[in-house]
């Protein structure tokens, strides 16, 4: 039974799985570590800050998962649009499995209906859970790509990776509102100036922020089969597009008959802001015991851009200068 004070008790009979546990938990309260955004704490680990839950989530993937060829792991950085990529990614997935109008995403949230892997890697304490969803198995990750075992990422492992990023300014706006709505009621809220700066210092979760984007930028050079990258901006501009590029990414292109369908249009349809942020489900504020945010949480306003209702010019010329001096010469850019 793991005691550390830094996870959740788990109990677990395997052998393996409490060395992992032990493994971590002497690891964690080594690691150089920082205030987080509500009233976590934040760690240093393989270059990337994280809360200690994902550190473990982490070990428990190199040490146990196992992949299989038809896996599916759609990866942000957090607040960059993971909760519309799982629902297009679903979307396209299980197209001939659903009728538009009696969509799965009308009763359930995307957060529901595409797991987060690293927070169900240990579930029950082992990875039975994962090992016995059917294939294709979808499942969503903030976890930066270094960090992944190679069995995962290298060439001769046939899972892919759909990578989701968005301008920092509007990443930033965002993840300020989203901490303010877990801060406990007692603490005052994160300041604006204060979320600037953690955020410019790299310390975010799964931060740095660009050293995030630049690991599945550069998978997504090296491997484009195995890493699709995207980011936020082009889908808003081109969801039908884009789309369609997932498709072929995945396998499943689209095909004449669907085309004539309108199939896209309906995924794009279903999937907007509007259409998912005006469901009921969507519009839940009750919390569960397990995740402190209520569905509606996930729902704010879906534009691009809204960083100039909340940046002083200072932040924005600092925080373009961030961005220009990390992501230099690589051939991408956020503009
Ligand atoms: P996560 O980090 O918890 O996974 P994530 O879904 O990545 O959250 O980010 C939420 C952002 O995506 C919110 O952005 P905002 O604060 O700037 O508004 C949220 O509004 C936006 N979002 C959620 N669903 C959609 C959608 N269907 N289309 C476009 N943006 C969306």
């Amino acid at each position: 039974m793991e005691t550390s004070k830094f996870f959740p008790i788990v109990e677990t009979q395997d052998e393996g799985y409490q060395k992992t546990f032990k493994n971590c938990a002497e690891l964690v309260p080594t690691l150089p570590r920082s205030k987080g955004w509500w009233l976590d704490e934040l760690f240093q680990y393989q270059g990337f800050w994280m809360s200690s839950f994902p550190i473990r989530g982490s070990m428990l993937i190199n040490d146990h998962f196992k992949p299989r060829p038809t896996d599916i792991i759609i990866a942000t950085s957090p607040k960059c649009g993971t909760t519309w990529l799982r629902a297009l990614v679903f979307s396209i997935i299980n197209r001939a499995s659903f009728d538009f109008n009696d969509h799965p995403l009308r009763k359930l949230n995307p957060q529901e209906l595409v797991l987060f892997f690293e927070g169900h890697i240990h579930k029950d304490g082992s990875t039975s859970f994962l090992d016995e969803l059917p294939s294709p198995r979808l499942l969503s990750t903030h976890i930066p790509y270094s960090l992944f075992p190679k069995r995962m990422t290298d060439d001769t492992s046939a899972c892919r990776f759909v990578y989701i990023c968005r301008d920092p300014k509007d990443v930033l706006v965002s993840k300020w509102h989203f901490s303010n709505k877990l801060r406990p009621k007692e603490v005052p809220p994160l300041s604006l100036e204060e979320a600037f700066d953690l955020f410019c210092k790299g310390v975010s979760h799964y931060g740095p922020f660009w050293d995030h984007v630049l690991g599945y930028w550069k998978a997504s050079v090296e491997s484009p089969k195995k890493v699709l990258f995207l980011t936020y901006e082009d889908v808003k501009k081109e969801p039908l597009g884009c789309v369609r590029k997932v498709a072929e990414f995945l396998g499943v292109p689209f095909s004449p008959e669907e085309e004539n369908k309108k199939t896209v249009e309906e995924i794009v349809k279903l999937c907007s802001f509007e259409s998912l942020s005006n469901l009921d489900v969507n519009k839940s504020v009750a919390k569960r015991s397990e995740r402190p945010v209520s569905n509606s949480d996930f729902f704010r306003k879906g534009e691009v851009g809204d960083w100039v209702n909340h940046l002083s010019p200072e932040m924005v010329e600092k925080m373009n200068q961030i961005t220009e001096q990390k992501l230099q010469g690589i051939g991408f850019n956020f503009h």
